[in-house]
């Protein structure tokens, strides 16, 4: 049997590198709670990715809660449910209520011309999802919240370093989130972060981020523990040492994928939008069962039988999860992200994937 192949694959720097880097925390003895590598982290996040503020996360999931508390919203929150599960997760733990909104075909993104049916005196916030790296409609969703009075939050866990007209994505809205897990374009093993405009929260996110804690004294919120550390600090000033390379490397996959699968009847490749400057976080197609022969599940199937473990990121749709029957309503209106999430696949892509890996895979699917 072939070697087996994940849906991606961490990126790693040099053992020597991260060793050589980690050596001076058993001199300091500081691991966690805002460290030096942790700042410095900040610092050099802030400049890549052309924004104002950041603050660092222990994780995605969490920084999607703080930006919810930070921004102390109740109520109805417009989102999507093609999605991974954390981001419904977050809006109603923070007591907030999920409404559903469908998507675009093309893209899997919030469909901006269903939001404004949507929104009642409950509605508070936005928070579109930057699917796969593709960006939403963040113009017209910056129109429908000024007119509303709504705030945005984009749940942008893969949308790191991504540019929309040539400028961050992560400047739009009022704040954006990212995940840094192992999975990520980026990572820090586990991690996260919430980037903002407005340099007020910044105190706000990063109290509540440790407890609520304002000083030995006061605890001025009920906050929670979402502090990276050291060790995944050092990771992340590593890693970024050599994202544009990674970014390259999965750009060239992405480009032979196409190259091999462009053709084939029924199976589908999403397509970036000239205007978007992608971090190739995944690699999905759309599987039609009429003009290829095969449905969605039996290629999945048929891949892991050759040792080839692609996923059906986002099947099912959030708002189909047992957890939230006593919670959601069931009358959720959204029959293209259904559709979508009934025949969409993602195949593995990741930096070091070789040309004999895609060629494996797409062996398989023609
Ligand atoms: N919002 C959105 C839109 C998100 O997609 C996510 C996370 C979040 C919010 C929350 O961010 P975090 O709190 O996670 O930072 C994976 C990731 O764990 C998750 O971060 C990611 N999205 C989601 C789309 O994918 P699973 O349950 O599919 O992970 P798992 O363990 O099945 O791993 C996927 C594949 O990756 C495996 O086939 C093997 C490979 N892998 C995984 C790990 C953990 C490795 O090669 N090495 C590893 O260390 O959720």
């Amino acid at each position: 049997m072939d070697l087996r192949i994940n849906v991606t694959r961490p990126s790693m720097p040099p053992f020597e590198e991260y060793c050589e880097e980690i050596r001076s925390l058993w001199d300091s003895r500081w691991l966690t709670n805002m460290g030096e590598n942790h700042n410095r982290l900040e610092e050099e996040l802030e400049k890549y990715l052309s924004v104002d503020n950041i603050s660092l996360t222990v994780n995605g999931h969490l920084a999607l809660e703080l930006a919810l508390q930070a921004l102390d919203l109740k109520g109805e929150i417009i989102t999507t449910p093609f999605t991974f599960v954390s981001t419904t997760h977050a809006i109603i733990r923070s007591g907030c209520v999920p409404v559903f909104c469908d998507i675009n075909t093309d893209d899997f993104t919030i469909d901006v011309t269903k939001i404004e049916e949507l929104i009642t005196e409950k509605t508070c916030a936005i928070m579109p999802v930057h699917v796969y790296g593709n960006i939403c409609d963040i113009e017209a969703i910056q129109r429908i919240a000024e007119k509303y009075g709504l705030k945005v939050i984009y749940d942008a866990a893969h949308a790191f370093g991504e540019e929309y007209k040539g400028r961050g994505v992560l400047g739009y809205g009022d704040m954006s989130t990212l995940s840094f897990h192992a999975t990520k374009v980026f990572h820090t093993i586990e991690g996260g972060a919430i980037c903002y405009k407005n340099p007020e929260y910044r105190n706000t996110i990063n109290r509540l981020r440790n407890f609520g804690i304002a000083d030995e004294l006061c605890v001025e919120d009920i906050g929670l523990n979402a502090k990276m550390n050291e060790f995944s600090a050092i990771m992340g000033l590593c890693n970024l040492r050599y994202i544009s390379v990674e970014i390259e490397k999965r750009k060239n996959v992405d480009a032979y994928y196409r190259e091999v699968l462009g053709d084939l009847p029924g199976i589908k490749l999403r397509s970036i939008k000239p205007e978007i400057k992608s971090n190739y976080s995944f690699f999905p197609i759309l599987v039609d069962e009429e003009k290829c022969g095969y449905t969605r599940d039996e290629l999945c199937a048929r891949l892991k039988d050759n040792n080839i473990y692609a996923r059906k990121y986002f099947y099912p749709l959030t708002c189909d999860y047992n957890c939230f029957d006593n919670v959601l309503s069931s009358n959720n209106h959204v029959p293209v992200a259904r559709n979508i999430s009934n025949r969409i696949l993602t195949l593995p892509i990741y930096g070091d994937m070789t040309k004999q890996d895609i060629n494996r895979v797409c062996s398989v699917i023609k």
